[in-house]
């Protein structure tokens, strides 16, 4: 017999505080000095930042012409700056993926929860991990510069580069894991002042992305101390590419959540105020970290599927893995859609198109992120089918990568990342926002720029064209023929060089003469933290709070379950991959000095 469910019983109350719907309002920090001295650190973070970034971007048209045929590089101007093709692509992508991610993150996410909980850190650390972090990039800027560490972004052995390289990103990744821990502990102490109290949004978000780099790093960790280093300075008589190559990916993955992440931050709490909407539902965004936390890193052998060695088992296990780590950005694309809709409703916006057009369209701020948003769908879609086992041979290590990769971090992240410092460089320094009108138009035309840029590389990788490759030199006929196919895909990706190169040099325009212009304003009163009023919020008590706000509360019993996860999942991959290592020797192939090329004698 079954036993109907007791229908009658009310449902338990939850008495969430009256004011729990408002929004945040940072807690008020009296000392002006501290103040002062957390913003300049967070500015220094994020100017060094986009320094990166300008260099970076200057390089990409480069790449988008070799993709249209035109080989650039052999130009003398140009020659006695950069060696080659591939010089120019290993800054392009350091500079821009590596470093540009590294210190605006950096600087972001101790920024915000600091200020989202009150909290007095140490400075002198927090100065410290600068510094350090600094050092790194300025120890790995001369070998990349000098054409010693012309490894790509990935550095994968055996191509060996300069030991400073590989000091300098350590000390660098090292830099940003001591933040992490300064983020995690304060949010301990937090914890500990504030008993039974629900994690404000902006830390929980905070504090769950930093433990989730913390897990996702020590691939890296692993791959630096254990296999690069004692590699290269001669303690090992060789390397195996193979294991270097999957703790690099046990990273890699995750890494561009460690990127996205800090841009859903700006999506979930402050892009519904910055439209005129709310947030649709806290519980639903904390759920959403915590599936990151745990599901980030144990997907990395999608970027494996070709590797031998390696079993079909783990490769369709993380293939699954991979499609669950999709759903939390699913979560994330209606949640954020509800805001903007939100958002229009409450600007006068009805019907079906109402919510498209009652948007802030004058806003760099809110254009910028939701332009970002909508690459991200086309970015989104292309990595489910990318990380599909029976798809992947069609486009691994093709164009198809670095067109998906432009509409993920490229657009998604960078974009967000441009948009938020139109509103963060006033908040940070008092100074005014110059010429918002170049500012609006350089989100338009950086969003434009990789929309061509996109379809160009997917397109030209669906025909087969290689990445990473100078095609644009292909002598053999063959190859030519073979492209031939290639000419509208390769003119799309021509013109959007031209395009991005505009956006860019409109952007930095707008963003250095803020930064050179007088400081005018209050900046706390003139531009507050822009935190979001709340349709469904989590409140304040545990007590009061739903079942799925105090399921992830407990932020570091889930740390540790991510942990288990990763051993889990990497573990039975890597054992078999040490019990076969085979070490070979270290291979130059990027030197332009004709006699240098090839691979070391085993040591
Ligand atoms: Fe990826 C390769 C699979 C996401 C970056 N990826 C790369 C590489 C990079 C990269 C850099 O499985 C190249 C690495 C290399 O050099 O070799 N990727 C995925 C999957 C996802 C994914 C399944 N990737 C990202 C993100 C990145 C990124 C995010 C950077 C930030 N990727 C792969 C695979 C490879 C790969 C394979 C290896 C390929 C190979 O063969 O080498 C998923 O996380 C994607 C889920 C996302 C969604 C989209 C949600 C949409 C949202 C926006 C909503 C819009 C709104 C706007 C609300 C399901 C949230 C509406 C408003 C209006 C006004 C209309
Ligand atoms: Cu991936």
């Amino acid at each position: 017999m079954t036993v109907s469910p007791p229908y009658d019983t009310p449902a338990p109350q939850r008495t969430l505080e009256p004011d729990a719907y408002r929004a945040r309002v940072a807690p008020a920090i009296g000392d002006a000095a501290y103040l002062a001295s957390l913003k300049k650190v967070t500015q220094y973070y994020v100017v060094t930042a986009f320094i990166a970034l300008f260099i970076g971007v200057l390089l990409g048209p480069l790449q988008a012409f070799n993709y249209a045929g035109i080989n650039v590089y052999e130009n003398p101007i140009l020659k006695a700056l950069l060696k080659s093709y591939y010089q120019g692509l290993s800054l392009h992508g350091v500079l821009n993926a590596l470093v540009f991610t590294q210190f605006f993150i950096s600087g972001w996410l101790l920024y915000l929860p600091t200020r989202d909980m009150g909290a007095r850190i140490n400075m002198k650390f927090a100065w410290g991990t600068y510094i350090m972090m600094t050092a790194g990039l300025l120890i790995a800027a001369v070998p990349l510069l000098l054409n010693k560490a012309t490894l790509l972004y990935t550095f994968y052995p055996p191509m060996e580069g300069h030991w400073a390289f590989y000091v300098g990103a350590t000390i660098m990744v090292a830099a940003s894991l001591l933040v992490a821990g300064q983020v995690v502990l304060t949010w301990v102490g937090w914890k500990k002042q504030n008993p039974g109290q629900v994690t404000p949004l902006v830390t929980f978000m905070s504090v769950s992305l930093w433990m989730m780099w913390l897990v996702c790093s020590l691939g890296l960790v692993a791959e630096a101390l254990l296999v690069l280093l004692p590699w290269v300075f001669g303690l090992r008589p060789g390397v195996d590419p193979l294991i270097a190559k999957t703790l690099f990916w046990w990273t890699g993955h995750a890494i561009v959540y460690f990127w996205l992440l800090p841009a859903y931050i700006s999506w979930y709490a402050f892009l519904p105020k910055q439209a005129g909407g709310r947030i649709v539902s806290e519980p639903l965004a904390r759920l959403t970290f915590v599936m990151f936390l745990l599901n980030s890193t144990p997907v990395g052998i999608h970027h494996q599927y070709a590797d031998p060695n390696i079993s079909n088992t783990w490769k369709m296990i993380h293939m699954f893995l991979t499609f669950l780590v999709a759903i939390p950005s699913l979560l994330t694309a209606f949640s954020i859609a509800g805001s903007l809709e939100d958002a229009a409703r409450a600007r006068g916006g009805r019907g079906l198109f109402g919510m498209l057009t009652h948007l802030p369209w004058k806003d760099p701020v809110v254009v910028g992120q939701i332009l970002a948003m909508v690459s991200f769908i086309g970015g989104g879609a292309g990595g489910i089918i990318t990380a599909s086992f029976a798809f992947s041979p069609v486009i691994h290590n093709t164009a198809w990568i670095p067109g998906h990769f432009h509409i993920t971090v490229g657009t998604a992240v960078t974009q967000t990342f441009m948009a938020i410092a139109f509103w963060l460089v006033p908040h940070l320094t008092g100074k005014r926002l110059v010429a918002p009108k170049v500012a609006l138009a350089s989100m338009w035309l950086w969003f434009t720029g990789m929309m061509f840029f996109a379809v160009g590389m997917h397109w030209e990788g669906l025909l087969g064209v290689p990445r990473r490759a100078l095609i644009s030199a292909v002598a053999l006929p063959i190859y030519k023929e073979g492209y031939m196919h290639s000419q509208i895909p390769m003119a799309l990706t021509g013109i959007s060089g031209v395009i991005l190169l505009l956006a860019g040099l409109s952007f930095f325009y707008v963003l250095f003469a803020t930064l050179l212009s007088p400081r005018v304003d209050d900046a706390e009163a003139a531009t507050p933290l822009p935190y979001s009023e709340t349709i469904s919020p989590a409140g304040r008590s545990l007590r009061g709070a739903s079942p799925l706000v105090r399921a992830t509360e407990p932020l570091l019993a889930l740390w540790v379950v991510a942990f288990a996860l990763v051993a889990l999942m990497y573990g039975p991959v890597l054992m078999r991959l040490t019990q076969n290592a085979s070490l070979v020797p270290g291979c130059n192939y990027y030197t332009t000095v004709q006699s240098e090329v090839g691979c070391n004698e085993q040591r």
